[in-house]
């Protein structure tokens, strides 16, 4: 009441707000007039911000919190009444003919597509103290995440246009940044010239963080650090519909005659070899919904693509979260829970996060909830009454939910393909990679860069070149396949026919070998590589790489993740590139 003519109109209205919910202890630590009034000013624009970018504003995160908490209390299952079952979807062979006719299909597709990066985390779990974009996928090339998946939407711009016989549209790219990472996203892009891509096609989305909760009663925790802030944690990858939405970005897209919305997450190097294809699937299929999945290791922490049927007949197709996976199993007859069949891999397909969604369905169902997504909320309590948390709580929400609230009426699929070329992501520090049980993938900076090599390697090999067999090496206390280092830009192989068409006669590359391809039109004809070759080919120049190539090369010299003398991005993937001797064509 004292400080209430500090505030402006739209301040008082916020405070009667949070009073009206419930919301009085925030004041009650605050000073007289004329002490700190600074400060209570910042924690009403805080107030504001809170309120207007949660779709319903606070009022509407408060009562959902309610409702959450007291069915959290109660023990309430989430999954009451579903029974889970495995789906069925369209599962792809790499290379042969159906793949093929996707993948054309898919590239003709992709110029009305646009592309969504949801890059607000911090990834805990890897422990890296830069951005995850900013990590280089593979240390040959030093090329990063954000690098190669920009320079992969450039080559599908570039593609699509050719086959449609013109050469101006350009497919948008959005990037969702967090406050955690949205200054550093902005630096990466400015220092290297948005990578080639033009900066007006790039489009930054900050998603902000809610508000934290300290009891069943969903009052707001006041931040530790400060007494005039409401203390506040990430809501999850979810924000990303609400955001596009409310931006206007959907309806500019939609005007402008696009179909497609493409979701994908921060550190998968491989994921651009699957796009095409399930672009295609979309596309032929005539997909609402296309997520991208591939075969899953029991307990492996990746979400389960499943059917749950209710008891009152509805379904849906639907990521059930790893760590949801088993307990709603063993608690609906399958009493083993989350374990391998025969196969040696969950009957359930691992999701990947790479959702398609058709553009006109989503706006649609988007102008009904505002992109609210389904919400869920994990408190941690101090004991079994469950009045009390260890540590303030917050709803969180997912982009895969956003199924959940569809009619029955729509089109959900999803698209299986192999892990080696779809799926390797970079999520695991060094120490917990090395603790993976046997058998599943380790997620680290280490396998994502050998998993690169090794797609690359049976690609090539699979196009006709004689590929050696890799051998095995430890880095980091994993142990990995090192196949020969391979890499190429996505303008050079962006499908398999065209890596096909630049390959002929006998070609053979050694284990021990290197092979950078940085041109468009290079073409690979009776080569034998044994050693390091880099063909570095101007834009528009047709280069033959032909004859035998032997030199010293490069080697992997095995360094320890926690020798700090090393930089981090090189330390956490546990070897450094050795480079002896090259060749260079250009
Ligand atoms: N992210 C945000 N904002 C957030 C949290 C995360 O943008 O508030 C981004 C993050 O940068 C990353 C993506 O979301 O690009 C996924 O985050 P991550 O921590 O890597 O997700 P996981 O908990 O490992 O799980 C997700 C899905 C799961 C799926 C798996 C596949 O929830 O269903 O199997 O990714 O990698």
């Amino acid at each position: 009441q004292k400080n209430l003519h500090l505030l402006s109109p739209q301040q008082v209205e916020l405070a009667k707000i949070l009073l009206e919910l419930g919301q009085s202890h925030l004041f009650e630590h605050w000073a007289e007039p004329g002490v700190d009034d600074n400060e209570k000013k910042a924690f009403f624009d805080q107030v504001a911000r809170l309120n207007s970018s949660y779709p319903g504003g606070l009022a509407s995160y408060i009562k959902t919190a309610r409702g959450l908490l007291a069915d959290s209390k109660a023990g309430k299952n989430p999954f009451d009444g579903f029974t889970p079952s495995v789906p069925t979807g369209e599962v792809l062979t790499f290379g042969d003919d159906s793949f093929i006719s996707f993948e054309d299909r898919g590239v003709r597709e992709a110029r009305k597509a646009a592309f969504v990066l949801v890059a607000g985390g911090l990834g805990e779990r890897l422990g890296y103290n830069g951005i995850k974009v900013a990590l280089p996928a593979e240390t040959t090339t030093g090329t990063c995440f954000l690098q190669s998946y920009i320079e992969y939407v450039l080559a599908l711009q570039e593609a699509s246009n050719r086959l449609a016989g013109e050469s101006e549209t350009e497919i948008p790219f959005v990037i969702m940044t967090s406050d955690d990472t949205h200054t550093r996203t902005v630096a990466l892009l400015e220092s290297n010239s948005y990578f080639g891509m033009k900066p007006s096609q790039v489009k930054l989305l900050k998603q902000e963080k809610v508000a934290c909760l300290d009891d069943n009663e969903a009052r707001l925790a006041v931040d530790p650090h400060n007494k005039y802030r409401i203390q506040t944690k990430p809501h999850g990858h979810g924000d990303v519909h609400s955001l596009l939405y409310s931006s206007g970005l959907l309806q500019n897209w939609h005007n402008a005659g696009l179909r497609w919305v493409l979701f994908f997450q921060d550190t998968n190097g491989l994921l651009f070899k699957a796009i095409p294809a399930s672009l295609g699937v979309s596309a032929t299929r005539e997909y609402h919904v296309n997520s991208l999945a591939v075969p899953r290791k029991a307990k492996e922490a990746i979400g389960g693509i499943t059917r749950l049927t209710h008891t009152d007949g509805r379904s849906m197709v639907i990521n059930v979260e790893y760590n949801q996976l088993d307990p709603l199993l063993r608690a609906t007859g399958f009493p083993d829970g989350d374990v391998n069949n025969e196969t040696g891999y969950s009957p359930f397909p691992g999701n990947i996060n790479q959702l398609i969604l058709e553009l006109g369905s989503y706006i649609e169902e988007l102008s009904k909830t505002g992109g609210a997504i389904k919400e869920f909320v994990n408190p941690k309590y101090k004991d079994a009454t469950k009045t009390s948390f260890k540590s303030s709580t917050r709803l969180e929400c997912m982009m895969q939910d956003y199924p959940k609230t569809l009619p029955p009426s729509a089109r959900v699929g999803f698209t299986v393909m192999d892990s080696w070329v779809a799926y390797a992501p970079v999520k695991n520090n060094p120490e917990d990679a090395a603790k993976v049980p046997k058998g599943n993938p380790y997620h680290s900076a280490t396998s994502g860069e050998m998993a690169i090599y090794r797609a690359n390697s049976l690609i090539l090999g699979k196009a006709g070149v004689k590929v050696a067999d890799p051998v095995e090496q430890v880095f980091n206390g994993q142990e990995v396949e090192l196949w020969p280092r391979i890499t190429w830009k996505p303008k050079w192989g962006l499908t398999f026919s065209e890596i096909k068409s630049k390959i002929s006669g006998n070609c053979s590359i050694s284990q021990r070998s290197t092979l950078v391809i940085k041109g468009k039109s290079v073409y690979l004809k009776d080569l034998s590589l044994d050693g390091t070759l880099i063909v570095n080919a101007a834009e528009d120049a047709e280069v033959k790489v032909e004859g035998s190539v032997h030199n010293k090369g490069w080697t992997l010299e095995p360094v320890d993740y926690k020798d700090t003398s090393v930089p981090e991005e090189i330390r956490i993937r546990g070897f450094r590139i050795n480079k002896i001797e090259q060749e260079e064509r250009n």
